[in-house]
């Protein structure tokens, strides 16, 4: 179905008011326009393509619909004599785009209650909107009818009839009958008549039933009086519900307080939710409990909300530009803080296009602080974060982990968040690293600490913390014991183990040729794979294979064999490291790599080829980055720094300047 909307004709009774568009431009609410509600209207109601004839002021006119940003074609059809014609002539014109199709036909100059627009849609006859109980208008339309049906539409006629407007729903049978005849009448050069001329000499064959609104709004706007009266009307027969409202949550647990919300919101207008993409959730606060999809449909099921869409980012800019609501909801407590620049924006992008932002005081309590506590802790258990590794590479790409070796600094990795540019930063995931485990505990990285030693680190860290964990597990010792320690690594909640192709006395890899290391072989260490894969219980677990080649310059061919042959045994991620500055090698290897397998993850730790931002190892087809010792190699020296100043100085006076204040190391551990 199409609307054809006539927007010829000027209005010289308007005065001044359409001294610089025409005359469907004039404001009846706000900045909302006589066609901008009947544009919206249609759109709600479902149709999609408008004709719209154009005459004076048309490039004032193509331009408003434009900004209007709504999701109509619209085919504007110029009437070149619109000052010597009628709108019969503006159809004759169109004809072409009109012919054949079920027609929703206007006036520009209509205001009409939503529910009269739907129901005229929605029946099934061909129909016109009449009114039995408006009064009679001495100079203008009237319909006269007969069982139900128009026969003659006029100003002339007084005899059976009704007040009646030019709004009509036209099945294309009805209205090819009368699109011939408005064709015929412009054949003959009768174009100064009324479009319902060459309609009152078919109504035998174009059947049209006259419907009656009685009381409902739908007037047209001729004069400035037409329009304060209108005006009135409109505002006491929709109130808001012409006003549209937009609120954001990334709510995965929805209370009382964001009910009350939502109760006076919806109070302002129709309610869109703008539901956080589990990204932008994720990126911000913590890994929602329950996925987009699910978050959406809980709030579909709230009353009083209208539509819910997906919000992207935190950033509300892209969804205000497409929705260009009247009014943003927020609680107050983002003018302060980390959202403030989110806020600074929305109110720019309002300000633009003439929306409004409302804010209510913010109710901290203590019990939604409970509620978020208890789902934090549902996160940390093993069930929970073992998987979320996986769903946050498919999610984001490529993900970051940074090293732990102890509860504070698990803590460190899972509260550090930074703010820029209205995005907020935080590392996806913790890495458990054998140098740092080892370091900490005043031991070489050589495998000393034993198993039950890492796993307490572990523990220690899964304690306080909820973000994913990727294990260092060195060579994964013998075969019949990596078994054992991918299980104990499962029931503990970890998502990775990561195991390098090596055998023997294991030294770290920074040391490169410096010390004598012996490469697994391509079988052995294939079958370690196949083992631990064989071995595990979940289907979350990963089993990363690293690949030492580079290290040990035994070159690209071998470090690319050997990826193809463990993603074969069933690594679920390949781990490629190098000790050169140049990232050269690292990206040589991921293109050979990705050419034949595009979906194992490839793992890297940037610690000595360290100049390459994340975004471009993400282009280059990386997945996981790993910053495997930064907090070990910044937190000791300044540890030993303190002691010098404090044997330096035979006080502790001289420190206080590198300490952190007592408050503030207290503030790192969170209450419980
Ligand atoms: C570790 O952090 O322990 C690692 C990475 O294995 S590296 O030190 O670069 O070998
Ligand atoms: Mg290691």
């Amino acid at each position: 179905m199409k609307a054809l909307i006539l927007n010829s004709g000027l209005g010289h009774r308007m005065g001044v008011l359409t001294s610089e568009h025409p005359k469907c431009m004039t404001e009846i609410a706000g900045k909302e326009t006589i066609l901008s509600r009947q544009l919206k209207l249609l759109e709600r109601a479902g149709i999609r393509e408008v004709v719209m004839t154009t005459g004076y002021f048309d490039k004032v006119l193509m331009d408003y619909c434009d900004s209007l940003g709504l999701s109509l074609h619209i085919e504007f059809v110029n009437n070149p004599v619109y000052d010597k014609t009628n709108y019969i002539y503006s159809i004759y014109c169109a004809r072409d785009y009109l012919r054949d199709e079920d027609i929703v036909l206007m006036h520009g100059d209509l205001v009409f209650e939503e529910s009269v627009l739907k129901d005229l849609i929605a029946c099934d006859k061909s129909c016109m909107k009449v009114s039995s109980t408006a009064p009679i208008p001495e100079k203008d339309f009237k319909a006269v009818i007969k069982d139900g049906y128009v026969q003659k539409v006029g100003i002339e006629f007084f005899d059976d009839v009704n007040e009646c407007q030019a709004l009509y729903k036209l099945n294309k049978e009805d209205w090819n009958v009368w699109l011939d005849s408005i064709e015929k009448f412009c054949d003959e050069k009768n174009t100064n008549v009324y479009a319902e001329n060459a309609l009152n000499v078919v109504t035998d064959r174009c059947r049209i039933f006259a419907y009656d609104v009685k009381d409902r709004l739908c007037a047209e706007i001729d004069t400035p009086e037409d329009l304060e009266m209108i005006k009135e009307r409109l505002n006491e027969v929709t109130g808001n519900s012409d006003k549209t409202v937009y609120m954001c949550f990334s709510a995965d647990m929805i209370h009382s307080g964001h009910i009350a919300i939502i109760r006076k919101a919806e109070k302002l207008g129709r309610l869109t939710i703008g539901v956080l993409s589990d990204e932008a959730v994720a990126s911000y606060k913590r890994y929602p409990l329950l996925p987009w999809e699910e978050r959406k449909s809980v709030f579909e099921n709230i009353a009083g909300v209208e539509k819910v869409v997906e919000q992207k980012e935190l950033s509300y800019k892209a969804i205000l530009e497409e929705l260009r609501p009247d009014y943003v909801v927020h609680g107050d407590d983002w003018k302060e803080g980390f959202q403030k620049p989110i806020r600074d924006e929305v109110c720019e992008v309002l300000a633009s296009y003439g929306g409004q932002l409302v804010e209510y005081p913010y109710s901290k309590e203590d019990k939604y602080d409970e509620l978020e506590k208890r789902s934090r802790a549902t996160l940390g258990m093993p069930d929970q974060r073992r998987g979320r590794l996986r769903k946050l590479i498919d999610m984001k790409g490529c993900i970051t982990a940074l090293e732990a070796h102890s509860g504070i600094t698990g803590l460190i990795c899972e509260n550090t968040k930074v703010v820029q540019d209205g995005k907020t930063y935080q590392f996806d995931a913790m890495w458990i690293s054998s140098l740092c485990d080892s370091t900490a505990k005043g031991k070489p990285d050589i495998e000393l600490v034993d198993m039950t030693s890492r796993f307490r680190t572990i523990e220690d860290i899964t304690e306080v913390t909820t973000k994913p964990i990727i294990f260092d597990g060195d060579t994964g010792g013998l075969t019949e014991h990596f078994v054992y320690t991918v299980r104990s690594l499962e029931r503990m909640g970890v998502s990775m183990v990561i195991i390098e192709d090596k055998t023997g006395l294991k030294k770290n890899s920074l040391f490169g040729t410096e010390v004598e290391q012996t490469q697994d072989s391509i079988e052995n260490f294939s079958a370690k794979i196949k083992a631990g894969k064989a071995a595990q219980r979940t289907k979350d677990f990963m089993i990363c294979a690293r690949i030492e080649s580079l290290i040990l310059e035994r070159g690209m061919d071998d470090a690319i064999t050997r990826a193809f042959a463990f993603a074969d045994a069933g690594a679920d991620a390949i781990m490629i490291h190098s000790r050169k500055k140049d990232p050269s090698e690292i990206f040589e290897f991921i293109k050979l790599f990705r050419e034949k397998n595009k979906t194992t993850p490839i793992v890297l730790v940037p610690t000595s080829f360290n100049t390459v931002y994340e975004d471009e190892f993400k282009e280059a087809g990386a997945n996981v980055l790993i910053y495997a010792n930064q907090l070990t190699r910044t937190g000791f020296p300044a540890m030993q720094n303190a002691a010098k100043l404090i044997l330096e100085n035979h006080r502790a006076k001289e420190c206080d300047d590198i300490c952190m204040s007592i408050k503030d190391i207290i503030t790192l551990i969170p209450e419980e």
